[in-house]
């Protein structure tokens, strides 16, 4: 196998504390496996015009390649076109949507800077990896630059049918973006459905191959699905290593003997937040007898936080806790406690064993790592519930969670009932169930996979007569 080259926006810097996010988790977990080199945006703005060549630090087999962007670039590219425009449509808030020609100069100008700085960086034989909806013009650049090699992209967030992605003006350049690609993944197959409608659209419904494969002009590309999974060995152990550490055991210690119920988000309006603490407070309304012996433990990271969207649904929840708390707590009892902290991953995995039940209610989501974390760290003899959304892409997977719909706060406060009262029989069958899939589908699955497509792709554009239909 040739080089791994993964590009993303932002990349998380070996030594400094892990940002929280999943698409950090899951590349950084596949270089781990593989090697090669991780390029993208270091976290440093600079007024002037940034270094034209990347600063270099190599741990681990892992070489880390960052770039500066410029502050005036950044706020449009990253804070405007990316999250306050794809980010919210991909997700289907059009409500939170915002459409600005100059953001989509910038993004185009990023996407350009970022092709311009990473070509000379790349060997012969490299395999080069794109992720997620910042980085989307990027393939198209890289071959302008004269970059011939295999291209994969993957989309952490959900892909919109096309009825939806027209909203956006720019949606036929986005869609012709993504077929400079050789491999495009996607983590369900209602993302690839929302795909191939916009191929349809676009190129009418012959360039989707019996096969599934997708030709446009002389090209030939492989969209798929490869759901992104978790380290299971390495989280189970974190998991059982964390239970005899201060934190966790302080953390156990503090609930004296009470449930516990444990939701792990960034603060992000897409993960339902403010929707699941009024289903707990309903929960504590319709099931009194829960009063003063359950205590629900919110972590939520800020991110974003120059986002106007994001400010926003901070002070929300702030004020849905406060209510809460001050309705019910007691001298001895703290009915939320709501973190606007970021742990280490390991104490996470620990919280996440001692939980009872955990609550993973996205109003969408590509995927939820947080989902497969919560399966894999538990106790396989007493394992804690897990309660999903249906609208996160996880619940394709884990069909045996208790799945909710996020809107529908009396399903969510009954769901949160059955959990805390379920049989061990019953918790046990169900996370055995759930603990296969997340074995199956880990992270070396989805790494291996997206990267045999590549390989794979290679092929395809050097025998186009034997693929032409
Ligand atoms: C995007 C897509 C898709 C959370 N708090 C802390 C922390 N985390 C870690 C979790 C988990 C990751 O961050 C979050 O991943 P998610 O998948 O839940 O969500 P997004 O950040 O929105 O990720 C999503 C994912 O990409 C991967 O493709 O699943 O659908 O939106 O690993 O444990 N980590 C640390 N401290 C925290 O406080 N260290």
């Amino acid at each position: 196998m040739g080089r791994l080259v993964c590009v993303s926006n932002r990349i998380s810097l070996p030594r400094k504390s892990a940002a929280p996010g999943g698409l950090a988790v899951g590349i950084l977990s596949a270089l781990k496996r593989t090697g090669g080199v991780w390029f993208g945006w270091g976290g440093d703005t600079t007024e002037q015009d940034p270094p034209t060549e990347p600063d270099i630090h190599i741990r681990d087999g892992v070489t880390y390649a960052t770039i500066e962007l410029r502050q005036s670039e950044y706020e449009l590219y990253y804070n405007g076109y990316s999250n306050d425009l794809l980010w919210p449509l991909f997700h289907y808030f059009l409500r939170g949507m915002r459409y600005s020609n100059e953001e989509r100069d910038a993004y185009e100008s990023v996407n350009r800077s970022f092709a311009q700085k990473l070509s000379p960086l790349l060997q012969p034989q490299d395999l080069i990896w794109v992720h997620d909806y910042h980085l989307i013009p990027l393939g198209r650049l890289l071959r302008e630059a004269g970059v011939k090699r295999p291209l994969g992209f993957f989309l952490h967030i959900p892909f919109p049918n096309i009825e939806m992605l027209r909203v956006l003006p720019t949606y036929a350049e986005l869609l012709r973006d993504l077929t400079h690609y050789d491999v495009i993944g996607f983590q369900t197959e209602n993302d690839l459905k929302g795909f191939h409608s916009g191929i349809e659209h676009l190129f009418g419904a012959e360039a989707i191959r019996s096969d599934g494969r997708i030709r446009v002009g002389d090209r030939v590309l492989r969209a798929e699905v490869f759901p992104i999974g978790v380290d299971v060995d390495s989280m189970q152990a974190e998991a059982i290593a964390a239970m005899e550490t201060d934190v966790v055991k302080r953390m156990i210690d503090s609930l004296m003997s009470r449930s516990l119920m444990i939701g792990v988000d960034r603060l992000d309006y897409s993960k339902g937040l403010v929707e699941r603490f009024s289903a707990y407070q309903q929960f504590l309304e319709t099931y009194p007898d829960n009063i003063g012996r359950i205590t629900y433990i919110q972590i939520a990271p800020l991110s974003r936080t120059d986002v106007r969207a994001y400010a926003d649904i901070r002070k929300a929840l702030e004020q849905a806790a406060g209510r809460t708390n001050g309705r019910f707590a007691d001298t001895d009892w703290t009915p939320i406690r709501y973190l606007n902290r970021n742990f280490p991953h390991g104490t996470l995995s620990g919280f996440l064993r001692a939980a009872n039940v955990g609550v993973v209610t996205p109003l969408r989501d590509g995927m939820n790592l947080v989902a497969k974390e919560f399966v894999a760290a538990q106790d396989i003899d007493n394992p804690g519930v897990l309660i999903l959304s249906t609208l996160a892409g996880a619940a394709r997977e884990l069909g045996s969670a208790l799945l909710v719909n996020p809107y529908d706060t009396r399903a969510v406060s009954h769901a949160m009932q059955t959990a805390l009262s379920m049989p061990l029989a019953e918790r046990r069958e169900r996370h055995m169930a759930m603990l296969e899939v997340v074995k199956r589908n880990d992270i070396s699955s989805w790494t291996n996979r997206f990267v045999e497509a590549l390989e794979a792709s290679q092929r395809d554009q050097s025998r186009p007569r034997v693929l032409a239909s």
